[in-house]
């Protein structure tokens, strides 16, 4: 037997969704879609279970499917890729992750114009040659270049989600060793950026040489890239490069605050400094003229000295902190704590993979005292959205529990789809029955700003709706965000008082950091929700959260920091006032 790891499985099927999606089998392409989402979200290895005769315990995943892991299990190949791949050039792949272009027209290009690849793509579109295609007009054809361009400038930035939990995995390694005083992620991994170009941990200690050894032989250090006296590169088993620096605990406060940035922040701060007769280094802060250190050993040293208060790093970017730092008014922001709830989520009843007692479960375990249940609509065919009957089953199961459920209290709700012709994808009749609704955009991506705004303002008027879910639509390295006009929707929340949705999924984040900064101007109240499809992401709460500290965020403008009286009474009077 090989050993494949439940990702590296779900890679495979995932391209063999592709390349069945470049064929048009959209039914068995979408058997490899789901499949591959179910294994990337297991929390056993199916190796494991394949060996214990279980892999049939796997939810979602039929006979056949069962029968295609098997074969990867026991040979690391899979005769139906191998088919497929001989049926068309690799490089077509590539031509799916462009905006705009699906398979059929991936097809037609390959078709017609023989293009295998993105540089064969781009260069026949700057000839200018796209546009001879039938059904590619002139405008599908700078649609694509422009696309291309943001391809290449976007670069390949890791998400948060992915680079915080490695960061912290090794700072925490690092904790452990005797010769370390203080260990900790910095740049822009402690500012919560929602992207990570690389992996910063400062560490304390007066022993440079021996925590450089440590480091070398973590139980995570795949491959060691360089090893200096001070400062080390290596490699985790994600191949995620992450670089260590050791500083001397006397000067640790000025070196997390340098490394902390932002560089706008930094440069900044330098210039107050010097105004105020200091000078600011990794090293310390000193009092001019003569250089003498005033402070240094602690990060707030730097701010103190200089008369401000110390800022979160979240959000030391250079937006008006250091002056409200310096006026004593700045924010005292959101925190996980302060979050009772989470209003958005899926069970098994729709596209997520737990039930409603899991999912429960899971959010007593954070402590919450309550959850909103709310499987996708009717018309998401591709999520299982839930039927007017299937509903009415779902609202009796969840009576059930409330009432065997005396600390966390469980809300029926939906994320009712915005349909690409603006209706809402329930009658009122139906709506009225939730106690809470969230409306969200699936799918119409493409529609002109003034459309898809519309449909959407259409959405905030309802009076059933309560939350826009994931108001923008993009996804970070994959999807732009669709075009609205964000602020005329804020302007619209705040005069109906719904309420807008931080998604916290780490590709998600949507509201990002800007628009919440924006919407606490407006006052329109945000609600920050994991959108989970299995239990075990509830956890992306915390991304949501930081988010809304970049964006400044205080307790009183996030709706699931209210206990569940106040958030109850909350919903049903602004029902009653509109409905
Ligand atoms: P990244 O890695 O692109 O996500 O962003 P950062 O913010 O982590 O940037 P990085 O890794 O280049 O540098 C880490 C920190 O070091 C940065 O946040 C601030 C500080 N820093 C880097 N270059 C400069 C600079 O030229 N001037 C000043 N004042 N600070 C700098
Ligand atoms: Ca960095
Ligand atoms: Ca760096
Ligand atoms: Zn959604």
């Amino acid at each position: 037997m090989v050993s494949m790891t439940n990702k590296q499985i779900a890679a495979v099927l995932d391209e063999i969704a592709d390349l069945l999606q470049l064929k048009g089998d959209v039914f068995r392409e979408r058997a490899y879609r789901e499949a591959s989402r179910r294994l990337d979200m297991l929390s056993q290895q199916a190796a494991e279970l394949y060996a214990a005769g279980k892999l049939h315990s796997i939810p979602g995943i039929g006979k056949s499917m069962e029968g295609h892991i098997a074969e990867l299990l026991e040979t690391g190949r899979s005769q139906r890729y191998e088919e497929l791949k001989k049926e068309f050039p690799t490089g077509l792949l590539e031509l799916l992750q462009v905006p705009g272009l699906g398979p059929k027209r991936a097809r037609k290009l390959y078709e017609e114009l023989d293009i295998t690849n993105l540089a064969e793509l781009e260069r026949a579109a700057k000839e200018h040659r796209l546009h001879s295609v039938p059904g590619m007009g002139e405008k599908t054809e700078a649609n694509i270049l422009r696309a291309l361009e943001r391809r290449l400038t976007r670069g390949r930035r890791l998400l948060l989600g992915v680079a915080l939990p490695a960061a912290e995995q090794v700072a925490g390694l690092l904790r452990g060793h005797p010769a370390v005083a203080a260990a900790e992620p910095a740049g822009s991994i402690r500012r919560r950026l929602e992207t990570i170009g690389d992996i910063d941990i400062l560490v304390a200690s007066t022993q440079p040489k021996a925590v450089m050894e440590a480091i070398i032989h973590l139980p995570i250090v795949k491959e060691v890239l360089a090893a200096g006296p001070t400062k080390t590169s290596v490699l985790n088993p994600d191949d995620l490069q992450i670089d260590v620096r050791v500083i001397d605990p006397s000067t640790y406060g000025a070196a997390l605050q340098y490394f902390t940035g932002s560089k706008q922040h930094n440069i900044h701060l330098r210039d107050i400094a010097i105004r105020k007769g200091y000078k600011v280094s990794e090293y310390g802060i000193f009092k001019e003229p003569g250089d003498h250190r005033v402070g240094g050993e602690k990060e707030e040293d730097i701010y103190r000295v200089l008369g401000m208060d110390i800022m979160p790093p979240e959000i030391r970017e250079d937006t008006g902190e250091l002056e409200a730092a310096l006026e004593h008014r700045l924010p005292t922001l959101v925190e996980l704590s302060d979050i009772q709830g989470d209003l958005h989520c899926h069970t098994d009843w729709s596209d997520g993979v737990d039930p409603l007692e899991t999912m429960a479960s899971a959010a007593r375990a954070l402590g919450y005292r309550y959850l909103a249940i709310t499987d996708h609509s009717r018309g998401l065919g591709v999520a299982h959205g839930l039927s007017i009957e299937r509903l009415r089953e779902q609202r009796h199961l969840i009576d059930e529990f409330n009432e065997r459920s005396p600390d966390l209290h469980v809300l029926f709700g939906t994320e009712v789809n915005i349909k690409s012709d603006g209706n809402l994808d329930y009658e009122d009749e139906v709506m009225a029955q939730f106690d809470i609704v969230t409306a969200s955009v699936h799918g119409g991506f493409n529609q002109d700003r003034d459309t898809i705004t519309k449909r959407i303002l259409r959405a905030v008027r309802s009076p059933y709706v309560d939350i826009i879910g994931h108001p923008t639509g993009r996804l970070i390295n994959a999807r732009d965000p669709y075009d609205v006009d964000l602020e005329a929707v804020m302007r619209e929340c705040a005069k109906c008082e719904v309420a807008m949705e931080i998604n916290s999924s780490p590709e998600r984040l949507d509201l990002n950091d800007v628009h919440c900064r924006q919407a606490k101007e407006l006052g329109v109240m945000v609600a920050i929700n994991a959108d989970a499809h299995v239990a075990a992401h509830l956890n992306f709460m915390r991304y949501g959260v930081y988010t809304a500290r970049r964006g400044w965020l205080e307790k009183k403008n996030v709706l699931n920091t209210l206990p569940f009286d106040e958030l109850r009474a909350r919903l049903r009077t602004r029902r009653q006032k509109r409905g």
